[in-house]
């Protein structure tokens, strides 16, 4: 199908509650939502995941803005029918840049699903109509709100924990978690803030049960990874480091991690997403989970659809609406039932974006008819 007009809108959401990790805090931040106007009158809708400032990568919200409107829209023409994998071919030429590709390739599967009127999960390959869902904790002011802000989304029905760790902030809170709540379903990320020469911390933390350690060492390290699970028991996750089908090939080779997190825009998108998912873990048998990046609830939409795929064999970076946001730009909220976030079976991400709402909140709107 053609797509006649892409239009970005520039919107700023305000999280519930301030969420820290080792790079930063955030507690308002900015969004791309890109939507693609078929020739048809059917429309798909993305989200751009990246951040205000170049802190979990390379890109911000404005770097994509260039990249979408002066390189990948331009690289596609109104004369042609764009299905994902044409996408690709057409902006292979841009190096990097993987969130802002996503963004729009991500609105491009939202399109194609709705024209055939079917779940975007269903046509990802998606085997489950329900995703499970887990909560990331950013670091918080004390010991004392860690344990009541966890005990609270245990309550919520959450199926696992992620605590944010930085230097000073790993070996006690873990700890006390275990002494406060026992035996939960938990697992660490530090962002990279740690190097080879922490390994007492990590021998530390190895005690303590946990589910994985999430990224600990230099955000493109695959090497010193492989080193540091050959030094302890817990399994290593690789986030950040993992941009591309390649560098999953790579650290699938050089045991750099026994799991991954695949965030579809980190790596350019669900097609992209569905490479790494072939090389992981139909090729390798390693199994992998959804991570996220407090998406609104369009971006959330992509997950949702992507963690139906097999071999999701951790719960996801994919919490309820009301864990990010007061009220979320789509219809319905998404929402967490016992711990599991259901596949929606409407067309498309199955949620419709909030069109008033939308351009309210925008502070910049740039529409591009395609040549
Ligand atoms: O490392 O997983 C991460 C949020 C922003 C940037 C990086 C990360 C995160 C999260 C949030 O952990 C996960 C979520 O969206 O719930
Ligand atoms: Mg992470």
């Amino acid at each position: 199908m053609a797509v006649k007009r892409v239009i970005l809108y520039e919107v700023w959401v305000r999280l519930r509650r301030r969420f820290e990790t080792s790079f930063g805090a955030t507690r308002e931040r900015p969004a791309i939502l890109v939507r693609v106007l078929g020739d048809d009158g059917e429309e798909g809708w993305g989200e751009v995941v990246a951040g205000e400032g170049p802190w979990y990568s390379y890109e911000t919200y404005e770097t994509a803005i260039h990249i979408l409107r002066d390189y990948l829209i331009p690289l596609m023409s109104r004369r042609r029918a764009y299905t994902p994998v044409d996408f690709i071919e057409a902006t292979r030429v841009v190096r990097g840049h993987n969130m802002a590709k996503a963004g729009l390739e991500h609105a491009l599967w939202d399109l194609e699903a709705r024209r055939r009127r079917i779940p975007l999960w269903r046509l990802l390959g998606g085997v489950r109509d329900r995703v499970e869902s887990g909560v990331s904790v950013g670091i918080q002011p004390s010991i004392d709100d860690l344990i009541e802000t966890v005990s609270h989304h245990l309550d919520e029905g959450y199926r696992r924990i992620k605590i944010k760790i930085k230097p000073g902030w790993d070996v006690e809170p873990v700890k006390a978690i275990r002494r406060e709540l026992g035996d939960i379903p938990l697992q660490v990320d530090a962002n990279a803030a740690y190097s080879l020469s922490d390994i007492q911390t990590f021998r530390d933390l190895d005690d303590h049960n946990l589910l994985m350690i999430e990224q600990p060492l230099h955000y493109e390290d695959l090497l010193d990874h492989a080193e540091l699970s050959r030094r302890i028991r817990t399994p290593i996750c690789l986030d950040e480091s993992i941009t591309s089908p390649r560098r999953a090939l790579e650290a699938h080779k050089l045991d750099s991690a026994q799991v991954i997190n695949v965030k579809p825009g980190r790596v350019g998108g669900h097609l992209e997403s569905l490479r790494i998912h072939r090389i992981w873990y139909e090729e390798a048998g390693r199994p992998l989970w959804i991570g996220g990046m407090l998406e609104t609830g369009i971006g959330r939409g992509h997950l949702v659809a992507l963690a139906t795929l097999p071999g999701v064999g951790y719960p996801n970076d994919i919490s309820g609406s009301s864990r990010y946001y007061e009220s979320d730009i789509v219809e319905p909220e998404w929402v967490v039932e016992n711990g599991y976030i259901r596949a929606p079976e409407r067309p498309g991400i199955g949620v419709e974006p909030l069109l008033d709402e939308i351009e309210m909140l925008s502070r910049r709107r740039i529409v591009v008819d395609l040549p």
